[in-house]
């Protein structure tokens, strides 16, 4: 079957930020310089005191260190308002639109939002944050929620967020890890017409930090929630009386900036570090160049900011580049599939970024949905989180955006601060599923299991052989992490943990994850987290969790457990560790499907054949390969008799 290819439109060519041309012409420049290259580029940041050093990078044991622009001092969050303040004071940041459509949007303008967070500065000073402390969010998709970030970023303190929908225990253990003082929450959270009791939450996992002596809680729904003396302070009355002047700290390029838990292959969340120069940077370039922004124009990514995305492309990277973000609480599909269609109206967003697994679940509603709005306005589509199949990516083309709309799919990680691999609106022809072509300054690499590059078409492993500014600094806490996850599988190579392919034209096909890592719904999840919070069930002997596929989320959750000999299993139980799983991790880590078993195949050391549970999960049980060193072969026979209907 041919590959569809899409040229780049006539108008986008003649009218871009970056023509075919000029992108080879950087991106050779970008990797053969970069010095140059990156002390040219690092000008659209307002430094305090101008660096001297560019880079100073190395993925090797014996030197290891990844530090950018280091005797450059700055401030982000002076980056993403007080520089616009003369200019765009009056232009609107933040385009805020509610869960539920009856209620009025919120409109921010630059000035307006410069005041909120210098307010909310001195608020978080006077509770006794300062440079370098750690800030807990778990705030839903409000203003204040990019409010609380600036506002860390100005005074130096280190912000966490914790996706709003994570549960107590899941809060509890990042807290913790980062050892942070201060919560910043809200009453309930309200998405797809449900409520979220956060601040119940919040209360809960507080029994386990004894360590947070302050909790700010914003009213979202106004609901009567107990306020405990002495540590919570109501975020409305505790801002009425601060000073709308706040200076902006002066921060190392180096300073770190925030912290993000993501999951790894281990049990444990890492708190994925990035530091302030190199991050600023990138995320304001990466923004500018993929989604071709000017000023003016109204720009919408749908992620939370509990997730990367969300802090590269709702808040950092926009805001820096004077731009008018949308934030949008609610769902896509609430109260009905056209919702995201209807904001694309109401606002007139002209560049709009989006998830894949939202796409396919509005695809699965029909036409009609999307037929029924005008988009007129839009020019430019985005897709992020996992691999788009070319039947959504043409659906997106054709229909969202009337095949008048390139389609940037981005390819990146928590860890890249930014889009690694993607097309350029105006220099990529696109091809549907594929990421295309790195951004500038990124050297991709494929190499097989062994290490050894692949060259030309192929399949493998894919790493960077360099660093990029917006590169993860470390594993918050554990020193030797960041660089055992990363730099040991290949020696002097970053490993993304993703498999990939390369085809003729040099173009990058993401395949999906090739560690013990699942992806649902573009949020990425340790198959270790979920077996340990099965595991914790006092009926469950042991647990392994694979990814399966799954039309809607992309992978879904296939766990196989092994219950307490006491223990007859039966659909209660089923019901009741879907429950508990939710639970302990949140609702997006809901199985799937749990199928009981006596036991789980397992290797003559006792190691569980995972690849043999992976084939189970993707249906693919005709060739099961090489079961010759399983301790007791029959239980693969078992599993097959016994595999629940789908
Ligand atoms: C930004 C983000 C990272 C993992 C990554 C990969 C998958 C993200 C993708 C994609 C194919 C794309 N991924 N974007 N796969 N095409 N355009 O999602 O960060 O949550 O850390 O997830 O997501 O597997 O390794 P994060």
């Amino acid at each position: 079957m041919g590959e569809a290819i899409y040229p780049v439109p006539e108008s986008w060519a003649s009218g871009a930020l970056v023509n075919a041309a000029q992108y080879q012409d950087r991106y050779v420049r970008s990797v053969n310089d970069p010095e140059e290259f990156w002390r040219e580029e690092a000008r659209r940041i307002d430094w305090i005191r101008p660096f001297t050093r560019v880079k100073n990078t190395s993925f090797h044991e014996a030197d290891f260190g990844i530090r950018w622009f280091e005797d450059g001092t700055l401030n982000l969050c002076a980056n993403a308002l007080d520089r616009h303040l003369a200019e765009r004071g009056d232009a609107i940041a933040i385009l805020w639109e509610a869960d539920d459509p009856t209620e009025p949007e919120r409109r921010i303008t630059y000035r307006e939002l410069h005041e909120q967070v210098c307010r909310f500065a001195n608020l978080l000073k006077q509770q006794g944050v300062g440079r370098g402390h750690r800030v807990t969010i778990y705030l839903p998709m409000v203003p204040e929620a990019a409010v609380a970030m600036l506002a860390c970023a100005r005074i130096g303190a280190i912000h966490s967020i914790v996706f709003a929908g994570f549960s107590p225990d899941a809060l509890a253990g990042r807290i913790k890890d980062c050892d942070s003082s201060i919560v910043l929450t809200a009453d309930e959270g309200l998405r797809g017409g449900r409520k979220v009791p956060l601040k119940a939450n919040v209360d809960e996992a507080l029994n386990q930090c004894p360590g947070v002596t302050s909790v700010i809680m914003l009213r979202r729904t106004g609901a009567d929630v107990p306020m405990l003396a002495g540590r919570d302070v109501d975020w409305h009355e505790g801002v009425a009386s601060q000073s709308a002047d706040c200076p902006a700290e002066e921060m190392g390029a180096e300073d770190p900036l925030f912290i993000l838990y993501t999951s790894g292959s281990t049990g444990k969340p890492k708190g994925v570090m990035h530091t302030t120069g190199g991050y600023a940077v990138w995320a304001s370039m990466t923004h500018h160049y993929v989604f071709d922004y000017r000023p003016g124009q109204i720009y919408w990514c749908a992620a939370d900011i509990g997730w990367v995305t969300g802090h590269s492309y709702v808040v950092y990277g926009p805001l820096m580049n004077g731009a008018t973000t949308v934030m949008f609480e609610g769902v896509p599909n609430w109260p009905d599939p056209s919702r995201f269609w209807q904001v694309v109206d109401k606002f007139g967003v002209e560049i709009f970024y989006g998830a894949p697994t939202a796409l396919r679940a509005l695809m699965r509603e029909g036409d009609e949905w999307v037929k029924k709005t005008s988009r007129s306005t839009l020019r430019l589509l985005g897709s992020v989180g996992e691999p788009i199949n070319p039947e959504a990516w043409e659906w997106y083309h054709k229909v969202v955006g009337e095949r008048r709309c390139p389609i940037v799919d981005t390819w990146w990680q928590t860890e890249t601060g930014g889009t690694m691999i993607t097309p350029l609106p105006g220099a990529t022809a696109l091809k549907p599923g594929s990421a295309t072509l790195p951004f500038f300054g990124v050297q991709p690499m494929l190499v097989d299991n062994d290490g050894k590059p692949i060259e030309g078409a192929g399949d493998g492993c894919l790493v960077i052989t360099d660093s990029w500014p917006g590169q993860m600094r470390g594993v918050w806490g554990d020193s030797e992490r960041f660089f055992q996850t990363y730099f040991t599988t290949f020696p002097g190579l970053y490993f993304t943990g993703d498999g990939c392919r390369r085809d003729a034209d040099g173009y990058y096909w993401i395949t999906g994850r090739i560690d013990d890592v699942i992806n649902v719904s573009g949020h990425r999840m340790g198959t270790a987290e979920i077996e340990s919070a099965l595991v914790a069930h006092s009926r469950v002997a042991e647990a392994a969790v694979v990814g399966m596929p799954h039309d809607i989320k992309g992978q879904g959750i296939y766990a196989f457990v092994t219950c307490n000999a006491e223990v007859e299993p039966d659909e209660a139980l089923r019901k009741e560790l879907v429950q508990w799983v939710r639970h302990e991790i949140g609702p997006i880590a809901t199985p799937d499907i749990i199928q009981f078993t006596p036991a789980l195949p397992k290797t003559r050391s006792g190691k569980i054949m995972r690849r043999i549970l992976r084939k189970i999960g993707e249906n693919d049980v005709s060739n099961l390969g090489d079961t010759s060193t399983l301790a007791d072969p029959s239980v693969v026979d078992h599993l097959l008799a016994n595999r629940p209907a789908t």
